[in-house]
């Protein structure tokens, strides 16, 4: 009897195995969130980590990570989102520059000196990628946008623009070509699902930098961009902010690390701490339904001519944005410390 009710005890707990496998199988069988992203990188740091935050993403099979499309016009920003790619194992992602645009065109704190920086012995700090050799194709910013677009399915991809408007606007602005026979505002009203931006600011009366570096590109976007927009205000990130001092303990597992050099170089000392608005469209494009924000009503974001942004609440209006609470704060902390800092 007691060897009956053993087995019958082996044979349950197999069935709650069974059971947990089923679930979790579940749970990983949702489609991986395809992301254009679309950065300033080169000024701001945040920029980086959100870079980082794409590439382990997809190495959770939570983000199938398209393209980079960048809006500082230097030519060190695509060679430097290749090495940071490069570092992740992903060198595949296509890149493209934004042409002749004129804004932000300077070197920055961390792009030249990341890719020219040496160790102790003269040896380059990130070897696995040498800008003299660099053989990596860059497109034109637009012209990429519109080849990305035009290989997915209807309805499908997500654009995360963390910088200016420039490319998006230019996106609008285009003709069919070799990639598609549609203009660029049918053929972004086509492909994609939405669009999350980390510009503007919807409770105080300032300009933000993302919106007032390209003013005109950002009112065209605003008014005319065909798909719901998310936009995270600069009240968001600010509020979120990363401690320096982590990466003292999280980045060492390798000698130079691309994140946290970067942050020596732009912040001077590993002590300071980090506002985190880039990061934030990463984190909501990838985790949509998990509660780590808030949207406001839908309505209607007007840039006027001297950069400010208005929210004008509308039913039918396809624009939100962002809001977080003390709760928020403190998850989407967490995750930032996680997402940026492994190396999967
Ligand atoms: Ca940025």
């Amino acid at each position: 009897m007691q060897k009956i009710l053993f087995s019958l005890l082996f044979f349950l707990s197999s069935l709650a195995f069974i059971n947990i496998d089923v679930n979790v199988s579940q749970t990983y069988a949702k489609e991986p969130v395809k992301i254009i992203y679309d950065t300033d990188m080169g000024n701001d740091i945040d920029d980086v980590f959100a870079l980082a935050m794409l590439n382990n993403l997809e190495k959770r099979d939570e983000v199938d990570f398209l393209a980079i499309t960048l809006t500082k016009d230097n030519k060190y920003a695509a060679p430097y989102c290749q090495m940071v790619n490069a570092f992740y194992d992903n060198p595949k992602v296509p890149i493209g520059a934004v042409k002749d645009s004129g804004v932000e065109t300077f070197d920055g704190k961390f792009l030249r000196q990341s890719l020219e920086g040496k160790d102790e012995n003269g040896d380059l700090m990130f070897p696995f990628f040498d800008l003299n050799n660099d053989k990596t194709v860059y497109y034109e910013a637009t012209s990429l946008l519109r080849k990305t677009l035009a290989e997915q399915e209807d309805g499908s991809v997500v654009i995360a623009q963390v910088g200016f408007s420039t490319n998006l606007a230019r996106l609008l602005d285009s003709l069919a070509d070799e990639y598609s026979p549609l203009n660029g505002r049918e053929l972004a009203a086509k492909k994609v699902k939405y669009l999350v931006v980390m510009a503007g600011n919807y409770v105080e009366h300032q300009v933000e930098y993302n919106v007032v570096k390209d003013i005109p590109s950002a009112q065209k976007v605003f008014a005319e961009w065909p798909t719901p927009i998310f936009a995270s205000g600069f009240e968001v990130g600010r509020e979120i902010l990363m401690d320096g001092s982590m990466m003292n303990n999280d980045y060492e597992y390798v000698k130079f690390h691309p994140v946290k050099e970067a942050f020596r170089l732009y912040r001077d000392s590993l002590e300071s701490k980090q506002c985190t608005w880039d990061l934030t469209t990463i984190l909501f494009a990838a985790r949509e339904n998990r509660g780590y924000f808030d949207l406001s009503e839908p309505g209607e974001i007007v840039v006027d001519k001297d950069g400010f942004t208005t929210f004008e609440p509308k039913a039918d209006g396809k624009a939100r944005y962002f809001k977080v609470n003390r709760e928020q704060i403190v998850r989407i902390q967490e995750a930032f410390s996680w997402l940026c800092s492994e190396k999967l």
